[in-house]
């Protein structure tokens, strides 16, 4: 994972220019789209592009989920992402845009009274969308705050109705080298898998997420669907997902997959425990030049702590 350090978060304003791309029509004549037209900045103008979820955008904001941090400000993050499909470099946005979000389908199997696949516009329609501001820490000691749109995995996890021996649900990305060219290289074990306990899943915390700074997720950060869950380094956090099994073997993520010795299962977010290969103990703020120290469980502990009580000859921190 982290071996090289990009600072990929200095862009220069001229590069955030490409958010014009992302905005829908109602969202571009809020932030003055007339301005932006008048600049010769063009939009997708093809209808196929348009995203069919962008009505359900922004949605109320749960007052529970507030932040003691500034917003990472949009422009940042649209260009700092960790999407291996796409490139391990941060700046991976144009290559991401190769990613068809429609049609796309969600998939429920295992330990489910019945299998089925839904359609990501049906099961917007099934849920409650609302915004969350979340801190998100990845393990490679950066950290950003973000505006997330979505509901909560326990709905999810009632939708699917999974059956009492189900002990993880497991996670899965999309696997279509066409569109995601990181997918070529044989080193990594594809797709990516990621896994929670159903204690896990079905804590309040964790979010499943379609939206961001109040619109759809833009593809680099994931779309049309991925996890959050944000007391965990973010490699948990798997994006753009079609599978959601339940099972009753603990899954094998896509990180252990590759190496066992520095990425584990639990993965929660500890300063005191570091990686083999540097401290956890601050993180820089991606878009500043602050170096913070990390808390346990990312500051989340009220939520989550319990989940862990009698665990502790479980390797929880890594
Ligand atoms: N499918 C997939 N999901 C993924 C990753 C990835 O490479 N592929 N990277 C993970 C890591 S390491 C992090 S930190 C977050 C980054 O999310 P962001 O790009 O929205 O910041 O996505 C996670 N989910
Ligand atoms: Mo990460």
């Amino acid at each position: 994972m982290l071996i090289k350090r990009h600072r990929g978060w200095e862009i220069a304003e001229r590069e955030a220019t490409p958010e014009a791309l992302f905005l829908d029509r109602r969202a571009v004549l809020a932030a003055g789209g007339f301005g932006l037209m008048a600049a010769g900045i063009p939009r997708i103008a093809r209808a196929e592009d348009a995203d069919p979820s962008a009505s359900l955008y922004p949605a109320k904001a749960n007052p529970k989920f507030t932040i003691d941090r500034p917003v990472t400000p949009e422009a940042i993050n649209l260009h700092y992402n960790n999407f291996y499909e796409y490139s391990t470099d941060k700046d991976l946005a144009d290559a991401a845009q190769q990613l068809k979000t429609r049609p796309w389908t969600v998939q429920f199997d295992g330990l489910v009274e019945a299998p089925k696949t839904v359609d990501i516009d049906d099961l917007l329609k099934a849920m409650t969308l609302e915004e969350r501001l979340y801190r998100h820490r990845c393990v490679e000691a950066w950290s950003m705050t973000v505006p997330w749109t979505g509901f909560p995995l326990a709905a999810l996890v009632a939708y699917a109705k999974p059956l009492s021996g189900a002990k993880y649900v497991r996670m899965e990305t999309f696997m279509n080298a066409d569109m995601a060219p990181g997918q070529n290289q044989p080193f990594y074990p594809w797709p990516y898998v990621e896994g929670l306990t159903m204690a896990e899943a079905t804590n309040e915390l964790a979010f499943m997420v379609t939206g961001a700074y109040g619109k759809p997720l833009p593809k680099q950060m994931g779309a049309p669907i991925r996890l959050h869950t944000p007391w965990k380094y973010g490699f948990k956090s798997v994006k753009s997902i079609v599978k959601i099994s339940f099972v009753e073997e603990q899954p094998l993520n896509f990180w252990q997959q590759l190496q066992s010795s520095e990425y584990g299962f639990w993965a929660n977010v500890n300063p005191e425990v570091p990686h083999p290969r540097w401290s956890q103990a601050t993180e820089t703020v991606i878009g500043t030049n602050d170096r913070i120290p990390t808390k346990l469980f990312n500051g989340y502990g009220e939520f989550v702590a319990g989940l862990y009580k009698g665990m502790e000859s479980e390797p929880l921190y890594m």
